[in-house]
């Protein structure tokens, strides 16, 4: 089969450095023996597995001025941002594997900073059960995964906010928040203030996720970069078990494929994390094995009624 989609990179980061329970950092690894590679394979991607990035050890240490291992979330955030800058700048598609979510600090701040080189948009989905916009102020537990699109939109230390350079990676108004279930209490104030666009469950539960992802990726156009970042706990834990953070209420796995086959139609992905997988509290590798079936349909895995369609039209041309 033929696909649109540039050579895939894998770019693994084994740390759990922004989280609050240790074990995010075996995240890439099971998402190989998941077999990712080989799924992404068998829908004629190329894919080039870059092995894992290195950085600073976990020392587990409580939080200082409201942050918990800032030095070592920076030094882990300046190898992703490098390592997904080369990939970008020569034209393949990064698949961040994470390791928690703050590293995509270090992923989002290298894909804005390509598409300012480029001159595109750039459009960031966020599928996950939190926001994500705790500051150091407003934070309950000072881990760095609480606040990566706060310091994107340029709310957070300046050697985080100035990952990729000049000024914030982000506005706001670029940012889509999807499955949202927990947000604490000065983090939903903040969102409301800055303008977030959020599609939280309430949402998803009234109006269904074929409306949500209609909204959500309303506006794209042939120069927008859409950059997806996957936080596995964005999903129900009945079907994914194996994160730090679970929030009960999630989409479904019916409502999940159906988020990434529209994404899929979009044909503007172009960039990806999958973060938070935590294969110390998995069940034999079910939530990875969930994953990667999940991102194959991101990538444009068809159903067999899509495929004979398309099959249709392919032999009435
Ligand atoms: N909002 C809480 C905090 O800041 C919990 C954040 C948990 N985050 C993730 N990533 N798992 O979404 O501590
Ligand atoms: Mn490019
Ligand atoms: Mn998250
Ligand atoms: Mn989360």
């Amino acid at each position: 089969s033929t696909t649109s989609f540039p050579t895939v990179a894998l770019v693994g980061a084994p740390t759990d450095i922004g989280a609050g329970a240790r074990g995010a950092s075996m995240g890439p690894e099971a998402l190989r023996v998941a077999g990712l590679q080989a799924a992404l394979e068998s829908h004629g991607l190329q894919v080039e597995d870059r092995g894992n990035l290195s950085g600073p050890a976990n020392p587990w240490r409580p939080a200082v001025d409201g942050y918990r291992h800032l030095d070592e979330v920076v030094a882990w955030n300046r190898a992703v941002h490098d390592a997904v800058y080369a990939e970008l700048t020569k034209g393949r598609l990064p698949i961040l594997l994470g390791g928690d979510h703050c590293l995509a600090m270090g992923s989002i701040s290298a894909v804005a900073r390509h598409c300012r080189a480029t001159g595109r948009k750039l459009r960031v989905l966020w599928l996950d059960a939190h926001a994500d916009f705790n500051t150091s102020a407003l934070t309950p537990s000072g881990n760095l995964h609480g606040m990566p699109v706060a310091c994107l939109c340029g709310f957070g230390p300046e050697a985080l906010v100035r990952l990729g350079g000049e000024g914030p990676a982000l506005h706001p108004q670029q940012v889509r928040q999807i499955g949202i279930r927990s947000v604490d209490a000065g983090e939903k104030r903040f969102v409301h203030e800055q303008g977030l666009e959020v599609y939280d469950m309430r949402y998803i539960d009234e109006m269904g996720m074929r409306h949500t992802m209609e909204q959500a990726l309303a506006g794209l156009d042939a120069d927008t970069h859409l950059h997806v970042s996957f936080d596995v706990d964005f999903l129900d834990p009945d079907i994914a078990p194996g994160v730090g953070t679970t929030v009960p209420g999630g989409p479904t796995y019916r409502e999940a494929q159906l988020c990434m086959e529209m994404i899929a139609d979009t044909g503007r992905l172009a960039s990806l994390d999958v973060m938070e997988l935590n294969p110390a509290l998995d069940v034999r590798n079910r939530t990875a094995l969930l994953a990667v079936d999940l991102i194959e349909s991101l990538f444009g895995k068809s159903t067999l009624m899509r495929e004979h369609q398309v099959r249709k039209s392919t032999f009435q041309t």
